[in-house]
């Protein structure tokens, strides 16, 4: 079927793929570092640690600053639509001897800034609270050593301040989210304390004045890591209320939760109540294991659920995956992608219609245009922002390549 076809079918349930295509357009999606090593980073390049990992070692691993911008090159120039750059601190760049993270400064990050400005993109930005040796016990900002716990806080302080010039050098406000790994793996003995020296860690890195138009400072919890199964400090409970209370913007990453929770329907309670909110998309199964994202289910209902709400502009999307075991390249490719299918599929479903048969507690037909909507010639629509996007459809030849001319040679 082609475009013009598809057009006269989706109007005929009353959607406009016009009006789906440009609203796509204007949506950015950050898109995280870290797939292309692996979350190895410069700094450091201990292993992984903090309760996340990743599996497989899949031949061509970037392995310096050069060779990760390169990457990201290759990547985005398969990936249709806005986007940013999400680093880490653990990707700081030395021209000579590294700094401690206690002790980074924007000039550590230059690079990085150049090569956002040269492609017009902006940046967010991460604190690093994990693989290095500072982290005592499994232990950052909630640490009952002091000397540990100031050490961290003073990583996000630098953080906070890396993040406004982010912001004033690319001209875009630059997202900083905090996610620290701290728990026990096994029942612990005190569980308010570290909650406390948590909330203290934060509200001094948060007592440093920065610009609040120009930096987004996000919170997020986890359920669980691995060796951290027991307990983590920054739980759900912990990271929306002090989100609340801080007027700082809660951020789900749709791995951090029980199984059965679904990330999707969590949103619409948060935009309630937050003006803003920060996702990270990921896939995970029967765990968080960071799979690349596809286009499955919970990514079209969480996709769902940010144009419904009408939250386009209050939603900061970001992806959050790693997976060795396949070209890294590629991996960033479908993993983007799907997002972006996945919000144009948000895009053209029916929503008034929708939420008039649920109103009027038609289930059966709601039931029914759900179904339907899923054999709509969506490709077609997909082909058409793709071709407008100039970004070709079959990306795998590209990818290819790329291995071929490149990857393979490391
Ligand atoms: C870990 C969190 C966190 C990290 C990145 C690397 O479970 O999802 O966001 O993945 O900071
Ligand atoms: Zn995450």
């Amino acid at each position: 079927m082609s475009y013009d076809e598809a057009k006269k079918k989706y109007s005929s349930v009353g959607v406009d793929t016009e009006k789906a295509i440009e609203t796509l357009k204007n949506v950015t999606v950050s898109i995280h570092c870290w797939q292309g090593d692996d979350v190895t980073g410069f700094d450091q390049r201990q292993s992984l640690s903090g309760g996340i990992q990743t599996t497989g070692n899949y031949p061509g691993k970037a392995r310096t600053p050069e060779e990760l911008m390169r990457d990201i090159d290759e990547s985005f120039s398969l990936i249709p639509g806005k986007k940013k750059l999400n680093l880490h601190a653990s990707y700081a760049i030395f021209d000579s001897d590294p700094v401690g993270r206690d002790k980074i400064r924007p000039e550590h990050f230059k690079k990085w800034v150049d090569f956002a400005n040269e492609r017009g993109i902006g940046l967010d930005f991460n604190p690093t609270f994990f693989s290095h040796p500072m982290v005592k016990d499994n232990l950052t900002l909630t640490s009952p050593d002091e000397n540990v716990r100031k050490y961290w806080v003073e990583h996000g302080k630098r953080c906070v301040e890396i993040s406004e010039y982010f912001a004033e050098m690319t001209g875009q406000p630059c997202l900083m989210n905090i996610w620290i790994p701290d728990g026990y793996k096994d029942i612990p003995g005190d569980r308010l304390g570290p909650r406390k020296r948590f909330m203290e860690s934060l509200d001094e890195i948060l007592s440093v004045p920065y610009d609040k138009n120009k930096v987004f400072i996000t919170l997020e919890s986890k359920v669980f890591g691995i060796g951290l199964e027991s307990y983590t400090a920054g739980s759900a409970e912990f990271c929306l209320l002090y989100s609340a209370t801080r007027h700082i913007t809660p951020l789900m990453d749709n791995g951090h939760y029980h199984p059965t929770e679904k990330v999707s329907d969590k949103i619409s309670s948060l935009l309630i109540f937050s003006d803003r909110l920060a996702l990270h998309i990921t896939r995970p199964v029967r765990w968080d294991s960071d799979h690349v994202v596809i286009f499955d289910d919970e990514t079209r209902e969480i996709a769902k659920e940010i144009v419904r709400c009408g939250a386009l502009d209050k939603v900061f999307i970001a992806t959050d995956y790693f997976d060795a075991s396949i070209n890294r390249t590629a991996a960033w490719v479908i993993g983007v992608r799907s997002v972006r299918e996945a919000l144009l599929f948000a895009l053209l479903q029916p929503e008034k219609q929708l939420k008039k048969l649920q109103d009027e507690s038609d289930f059966t037909h709601l039931l029914a245009l759900h179904e339907e909507m899923k054999i709509m010639p969506f490709s077609d629509v997909w082909e058409e922002y793709l071709r407008r996007e100039n970004v070709p459809l079959n990306f795998m030849d590209a990818i290819d390549k790329y291995e071929k001319d490149v990857l393979s040679k490391r």
